[in-house]
């Protein structure tokens, strides 16, 4: 545990570099961020398929939210910064997610994942050595990472705790688990001030059409298929966007280095059960819904391949050691998510305008017109 003064610098009126920040959970963060510190936000993205800038549109005249264009594989860039902002932490969400796409190809996954958090981690370690003593000792890199790398349960197994074994089943999971690997490597061999935190399923605003909450509700509301794959009895863990961000704060307020924490609902449902909740709160949220009742459109289509069939997380250790608890409940988290989307279809139209290249079932529409938008 490090002294409070030193968490408070780390959240106060100091620079923090959040990596990934266009992206889904990135962009929940930089928010959290400037709505729970006085800290100034250093937001890198590349701007891929999955980070748009419309997803920070409201934050345009924020002067606590910096916003740099690059990439995190760019040595060059992050000596930039670090002379520039002298972060006193960073969150790495900078990462390709999507599963489907790591099937496709892997090249963008080892490259962005791995490649970019060797650069990263090499050039935070320069940095971190430069850095006087009392920084030094306060400086954190926390590595958002994933329920995935752990691999894939029975259903009578217990929940993953921070002692699981790796065993990552897809290509996207097993460049996770390369860049967590390095992530615990640096801090054993330089002791530079890594957390690795391993997070389930999340849902919420801002979050890309292509993964399942998203995709199924603005499917159904064009009256497309709901694609389930396989038997749709596959289990994930479900925890609302916004309090796996508040989870991070608390990580990098009182987290101890070197540590990993798992973060998790306790909310396992099936795929099935999971978008049937979705399709009855749109029957409630959109009566005028040409598709009503839309549980009709479920469809079931091929199976994933390595398809992992059940994650749980036991996320004890961040409730006992920090005291972190989500605050919101699945029902509220999803009536919020149903909510957003409908309120936000501009959003969603224009994300997938971009070089969006899904062709799998209820995809393809998603090259659909959209609108313009000012930005
Ligand atoms: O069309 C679909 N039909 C379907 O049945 C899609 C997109 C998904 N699924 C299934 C696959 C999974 O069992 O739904 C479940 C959730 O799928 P995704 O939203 O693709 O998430 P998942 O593969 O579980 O991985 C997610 O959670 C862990 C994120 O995409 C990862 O980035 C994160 O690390």
């Amino acid at each position: 545990m490090f002294p409070a003064q030193d968490a408070q610098a780390r959240v106060s009126n100091s620079a923090i570099v959040v990596t990934g920040g266009a992206g889904f959970i990135g962009a929940n963060f930089v928010r959290e961020l400037l709505r729970a510190t006085a800290a100034m936000v250093v937001n890198i993205d590349k701007l891929t398929y999955a980070g748009h800038l419309l997803s920070l549109a409201d934050l345009g005249n924020q002067p606590r939210h910096h916003f740099v264009h690059g990439d995190i594989c760019d040595a060059a860039m992050w000596r930039a910064v670090f002379k520039q902002y002298a972060p006193v932490a960073i969150i790495n969400f900078a990462a390709e997610s999507h599963v489907d796409r790591s099937i496709d190809g892997q090249e963008i996954f080892i490259q962005t994942n791995v490649v970019g958090m060797a650069t990263l981690l090499r050039e935070a370690r320069d940095y971190h050595a430069s850095l006087a003593a009392e920084q030094r000792h306060s400086f954190r890199l926390i590595q958002v990472s994933t329920d995935e790398v752990y691999g894939s349960l029975g259903p009578d197994d217990p929940p993953f705790t921070e002692t699981t074994p790796y065993a990552p089943n897809s290509p996207y999971s097993a460049s996770k688990a390369a860049a967590d690997h390095l992530a615990r490597a640096y801090f054993r061999t330089y002791g530079l001030p890594v957390i690795t935190t391993n997070c389930s399923n999340n849902y919420g605003p801002y979050q890309f059409p292509e993964k399942l909450v998203p995709l199924v509700i603005r499917n159904a509301l064009r009256g497309q298929p709901l694609p389930l794959y396989g038997d749709g009895l596959h289990v994930r863990d479900w925890l609302y966007v916004q309090d796996h961000c508040g989870a991070l704060l608390e990580i990098l307020r009182r987290g101890s280095p070197g540590e990993t924490y798992n973060v998790g609902g306790n909310c396992e449902l099936t795929n099935f059960e999971m978008v049937t909740r979705i399709c009855t709160l749109l029957d409630e949220l959109a009566p005028n819904s040409a598709h009503c009742p839309h549980h009709r459109l479920i469809t079931h289509v091929a199976e994933r391949p390595g398809h992992d069939r059940r994650y749980a997380i036991n996320a004890s250790k961040l409730r006992y050691t920090l005291g972190w608890s989500p605050r919101f409940s699945f029902d509220e988290g999803l009536r919020m998510t149903v909510k957003w989307c409908l309120e936000n279809t501009r959003w969603c139209d224009e994300v997938l305008r971009g070089n969006y290249a899904g062709d799998r079932l209820g995809l393809a529409a998603f090259a659909a017109e959209g609108t313009t938008v000012d930005f």
